[in-house]
């Protein structure tokens, strides 16, 4: 028996998946998302948590698309902003808000927090805030599994910041050299706390450097949630199939940033890190922002009017009651 198997699925709408609507599927799971951390940014900001929480409006597609993409036994290692992973793989918001307020009948006992919550029976083993750290730790657990013969693929994500740590370049040499199915997936926002990336150092070619490894590289849009889905799709499959890594580098925005503008001084944007997004409520949403940077935005275009409005309505019912 496998210590960790995610024998059932994360995915919370039986009857859609019986009627094997992919579309509905993806928006029900990427509303359901958007909305659950929307109800977590409306508890962040009446104070309900002693944790930093570092909320991942925008990157709902990334998520829903690994999660959905993951098979019984594959494993899935996280950073800091990990809650879009762990919302995507546990539809029981009340059990994540519980380990958020370190409560002792919480499924990890409260011992956790945010920025360290692990979810080992949705194949969520590991998770450090500590930059780059789980992607060693990756590697370590995809040859575990090639030990075991299982027939999984291990994700790792990490963020552009984290790049700029050894660890990256250890762990993907390492990965390259034991022919292990591990995909380095990066969400690529292009901030890291409060610099951005042509602030901060020099431009990196992740394509380019996967073809120094002779590795598979590929390049996602995270506000295009069904290329996300179909991309890692074949990603995993491909990865399952040639043994060896691969890296996905998936550009994103952070929702929550804002504009200020301050006398005698040009506008600046300053960036959303962690914390509560002000300026964005769960009564507005599910739409954050009208342009291309917003997932949702550009999902509710894809689908029949009605249709979006009939899985609004539904995914927000269970919700609602968490901010009475
Ligand atoms: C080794 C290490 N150095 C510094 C930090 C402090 N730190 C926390 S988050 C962060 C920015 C990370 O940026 P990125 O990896 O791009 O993730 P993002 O927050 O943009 O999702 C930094 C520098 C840390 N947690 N660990
Ligand atoms: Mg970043």
């Amino acid at each position: 028996m496998e210590a960790f198997e995610t024998s059932k699925s994360p995915l919370a709408r039986d009857s859609i998946e019986q009627a094997g609507e992919v579309m509905e599927t993806l928006a029900w799971e990427m509303l359901r998302l958007r909305l659950s951390m929307l109800v977590v940014n409306e508890l962040v900001k009446r104070r309900a948590f002693q944790v930093p929480i570092h909320l991942a409006l925008g990157h709902e597609a990334v998520a829903v698309a690994v999660s959905m993409a993951m098979g019984a036994h594959d494993r899935l290692l996280l950073t800091h902003r990990n809650i879009h992973y762990n919302i995507a793989r546990n539809a029981d918001l009340a059990a994540e808000i519980a380990e958020y307020r370190l409560e002792r009948d919480a499924p990890g006992g409260g011992r956790f927090g945010a920025m360290n919550l692990i979810a080992p029976e949705n194949g969520i083993v590991y998770t450090s805030s500590i930059l780059g750290n789980c992607l060693p730790v990756a590697v370590g657990v995809a040859k575990g599994r090639a030990v075991k013969q299982a027939d999984a693929v291990t994700f790792a994500v990490t963020g552009d910041g984290a790049l700029e740590e050894g660890a990256f370049y250890e762990a993907l040499m390492m990965a390259t050299s034991l022919r292990l199915p591990l995909i380095f997936l990066v969400e690529n926002n292009d901030w890291s706390m409060y610099t951005r990336v042509a602030e901060r150092r020099c431009a990196l070619d992740l394509q380019r450097l996967a073809e120094a490894f002779a590795i598979p590289f590929r390049r996602l849009s995270g506000d295009d949630a069904e290329a996300c889905l179909k991309g890692m799709t074949a990603l995993r499959a491909d990865v399952a199939e040639a043994q060896r890594p691969a890296i996905v580098e998936v550009t994103l925005a952070t929702l929550g940033d804002r504009e200020v503008t301050e006398e005698g001084k040009p506008p600046r944007t300053i960036n959303y890190h962690h914390g509560g997004a002000a300026h964005i409520s769960y009564e507005a949403g599910p739409i954050i922002e009208e342009s291309e940077r917003d997932p949702l935005y550009r999902l509710s275009g894809r689908l029949p009017a009605e249709t979006w409005r009939r899985l609004v309505a539904e995914a927000r019912a269970p919700l609602d009651g968490f901010l009475a």
